[in-house]
């Protein structure tokens, strides 16, 4: 597949966590069991994947593939939004292992393609809002991750599952810089985990998932703002505590542990009321829970609004 060069979205009103944090730099001086068809290595190799129509479609426009894969946040290659087309390919996503353990019967190592060949595929076209204030309308490729967390058997212990993207400075470039407190982390309490919403996402727009968007294997909440999902994921882990999560271990106040989308809890830096679709020139509002609160809801309630963000 051709990955062309980011388009130059030249708008001061979308935010950008990576200002924020290059500033922080600078103080501190420095379609059934089997269909799949994958093949390893760069994103310029993306096959074609086979998966159901049922669909879970939405009435608005997808975001043209090019956006969708030169507009990225993938902070292990830059900061700058066109930084992981440019330098994802570098990652290797085959041979990948996944590491299970916790609180699970199923603890041990799966290869990536053993693992995916024991899902039938679906393609779920999602709205995602990062929190950064721009949106996108992305048609993914995966399979419910509650069929694979049902498969690993969860002990009663269990009430959260963590995840851990790869590390690996060599192929990860941005991981020789501080920016984050690598590796990428994760988590979901298990209920959020096993909603029907909740994906593993292994491909877009019907190919493989290219590398810059999470490959070979990602995590998609679309009721939760973009830094929830993620990508390239090497380890689940069950707990009966609360995980650590990598944005709000940097910023507890700027990035909550749910980080559900909600217009009416603003960032401590800029309002979350309203959006920028990419390529849309008027920005929308923002809808709770990225309009999916007839399916998610009910997850929160008892809880405030603020601890939700
Ligand atoms: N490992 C990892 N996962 C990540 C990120 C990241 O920097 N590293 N960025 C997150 C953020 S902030 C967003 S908005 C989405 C972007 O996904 P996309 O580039 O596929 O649109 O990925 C999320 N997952
Ligand atoms: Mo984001």
């Amino acid at each position: 597949m051709l990955i062309r060069p980011p388009a130059d979205f030249k708008d001061c009103d979308v935010t950008d966590h990576g200002l924020y944090l290059r500033r922080r730099e600078f103080i501190l001086g420095s379609a059934g069991v089997g269909a799949a068809s994958l093949i390893g290595g760069s994103a310029a190799q993306a096959a074609a994947l086979k998966y159901s129509p049922n669909r879970m479609a939405i009435d608005e426009d997808k975001t043209p593939l090019k956006d969708v894969t030169g507009y990225n946040n993938f902070y292990e290659f830059g900061t700058d939004k066109g930084d992981p087309a440019l330098y994802a390919k570098m990652m290797k996503t085959r041979p990948w292992t996944v590491t299970v353990a916790g609180l699970c019967e199923k603890t041990g190592q799966y290869g990536i393609d053993d693992l995916i060949r024991r899902f039938p595929l679906e393609e779920r076209i999602y709205r995602m809002r990062c929190v950064e204030a721009w949106s996108m309308v992305i048609p993914w490729v995966g399979f419910p991750l509650a069929k694979l967390i049902k498969a690993l058997e969860p002990t009663s212990q269990a009430k959260y599952v963590a995840f851990q993207t790869l590390r690996d400075p060599r192929q990860m470039p941005g991981q020789r810089s501080d920016i984050l407190d690598w590796p990428y982390q994760e988590a979901l309490r298990l209920d959020e985990a096993l909603n029907p919403l909740t994906l593993m996402a292994v491909g877009l727009y019907g190919q493989t998932l290219p590398n810059q968007n999470g490959a070979p294997i990602r995590l998609v909440t679309p009721w939760k703002y973009g830094f929830k999902g993620i990508k390239s994921i090497v380890r689940i882990q069950f707990t009966a505590n609360r995980p650590k999560t990598s944005w709000n271990i940097l910023a507890p106040r700027e990035y909550g542990f749910y980080g559900n989308v909600n217009p009416d809890v603003d960032h401590p830096r800029w309002s979350q009321a309203k959006e920028r679709r990419i390529g849309e020139f008027f920005r929308r509002k923002t809808l709770p829970f990225n309009g999916y609160g007839d399916q998610v809801a009910g997850l929160y309630r008892g809880l405030d609004a603020r601890t939700l963000y």
